[in-house]
């Protein structure tokens, strides 16, 4: 090996190892994290969403206790206290107390602290909130 073609091999070496170092974050999923759901409107709606970062997307996993369902589910931009009324990512319908949505090309990086899941009372009675955890 001359010396320009031992240069070209090395970085090639060092691009590939940089490569890796920078694809690492990419693939390493964070934790799972898990938001508290609150009643509101004298549901008795409580539970808990499970969210968690995977290759296909963000999955969220809802249970509620006392959901009839089925009940449309969202995540909102805002806190519980203030939310955005416009639903930003659609999840599915809570029906018998659970839903589980896979939504692509969202983290939850990109949610903590600027988003709230929320529940809202039935198809026909969508501006009750029954359900709602601020993603934090
Ligand atoms: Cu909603």
């Amino acid at each position: 090996m001359n010396s320009s073609a031992f240069s070209a091999a090395l970085v090639a070496a060092i691009a590939a190892t940089a490569l890796v170092a920078e694809a690492a974050p990419m693939t390493m999923m964070t934790k799972p994290l898990a938001v508290t759901m609150a009643a509101q409107n004298g549901s008795g709606e409580t539970g808990a969403a499970m969210l968690r970062d995977t290759a296909r997307g963000l999955v969220v996993t809802v249970h509620l206790k006392n959901a009839k369902g089925p009940q449309p589910m969202h995540l909102h931009k805002g806190t519980c206290a203030k939310l955005d009324p416009k639903p930003a990512y659609a999840l599915h319908n809570v029906v018998n107390g659970m839903s589980v949505t896979t939504v692509p090309g969202v983290t939850i990086g990109e949610l903590r602290g600027k988003f709230a899941i929320n529940a809202h009372k039935s198809t026909t009675d969508i501006a009750t909130y029954v359900s709602c955890g601020d993603v934090k």
